[in-house]
């Protein structure tokens, strides 16, 4: 029972608040104002070869269809059975096989999804398709129609990012399965980076997906390729090393409206000086090893390996190979709401 503290006065006052729904502020208020952040969430790595074949092994178990989406949530282990991975973002691994398709359905929270394996896996949002190679990064706007599939002969697996615990707070969750099993398509694929992903836009710009980026798919090519040039031009930032955001191109924001995505790459033997901000992250290693220091706990990490980083721990990379590692976090919020803070550290 709370307020054990509390002299017998006291408790007995508060024992005649309680069936009228109400309480003392005055003994919670530490707890609920603290001085300072305390995440509940706990840092962890989830290693890419320890989940693959169970993953694998689900595929035998149901279809892609029968799932409807066939994912492992990557939960984090002070939220079990939650299906979160931070206090405010969900990650999870998908897998279609050749051949699969996943039908067609539409949801307010919004989706990324960051590609693992397989180069002829493709996802359809709101009328246009694109294929999806290792490395991209891929965008569902909150309540477009999507559905994906899998055309080539090895399987694709993909991480999901959702911003669910965020709209589940709001309670503002919605969802809607299409009447076919595939939303027609209305625009020849890329249509979307060459009115918007080419350096121009359209004279007259609007933003067919409100305050989501119009560009669905930000492929890893070239990705890869400014953050090598980057690195090449100028001295690394000590706390970030080379880190490119990606940006919405009408408004050069974030390319989401609650989740923010950037990839940071360290080349052999780099490490970052520790800081700390007020999102929760998680992290993707896209290539190369190295380690990841979160508070007091050292994780090592691999290619596809992943990483929950809650907020306001200090949090430091040391590369051991060439890195390129993706970032989702929940700072665009943080951002829009007013509250994001950060500190970063000299040693
Ligand atoms: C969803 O719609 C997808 O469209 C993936 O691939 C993961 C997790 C929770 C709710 C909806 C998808 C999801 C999801």
């Amino acid at each position: 029972m709370a307020y054990e503290s509390a002299s017998p006065e006291r408790r007995a006052y508060y024992d005649k608040l309680a069936p009228l729904h109400t309480a003392p502020l005055w003994e919670v208020l530490g707890t609920i104002v603290p001085r300072e952040p305390t995440s509940k969430s706990k840092a962890h790595l989830w290693r890419y070869g320890a989940l693959r074949p169970l993953l694998l092994e689900a595929g035998e178990l149901l279809t892609a269809r029968e799932a409807e989406r066939r994912v492992l949530v990557l939960e984090n282990p002070a939220y079990a059975g939650q299906s979160r991975s931070t206090s405010t973002l969900y990650a999870g691994l998908q897998l279609i096989l050749p051949g699969e398709t996943a039908p067609a359905h539409r949801h307010t929270p919004s989706a990324l999804r960051f590609m693992i394996e397989g180069e002829q896996g493709f996802t359809e949002v709101g009328g246009e398709r694109t294929t999806m190679r290792e490395g991209d990064f891929v965008i569902t706007p909150p309540w477009a129609w999507h559905d994906h599939g899998n055309e080539g002969d090895e399987p694709v697996i993909w991480m999901d990012g959702l911003d669910i615990p965020i709209l589940q707070y709001f309670e503002s969750v919605f969802s809607d399965p299409y009447e076919e099993e595939q939303h027609p398509l209305s625009r020849p694929e890329g249509d979307s980076m060459a009115r918007y992903g080419q350096g121009l836009l359209p004279m007259d710009a609007t933003s067919p997906y409100g305050m989501t980026s119009p560009i669905f798919n930000y492929p890893y090519d070239r990705t890869r390729e400014a953050l090598v040039k980057s690195a090449q031009g100028a001295v690394p930032d000590p706390h970030l090393a080379t880190t490119l955001r990606y940006s919405n191109p009408i408004d050069g924001g974030w390319a989401m409206p609650a989740m923010a995505t950037w990839m940071t790459h360290l080349k052999r033997g780099q490490s970052t000086l520790p800081m700390r901000s007020t999102d929760s992250q998680v992290m993707h290693v896209v290539e190369g090893s190295g380690s990841v220091t979160i508070g007091d706990q050292t994780f090592n990490f691999g290619p596809k390996d992943v990483v929950a980083l809650p907020g306001w721990q200090r949090r430091s990379l040391v590369a051991s190979d060439d890195c390129f590692v993706f970032f989702f976090s929940d700072r665009a919020v943080h951002e829009k709401l007013g509250f994001y803070r950060e500190q970063r550290f000299s040693a």
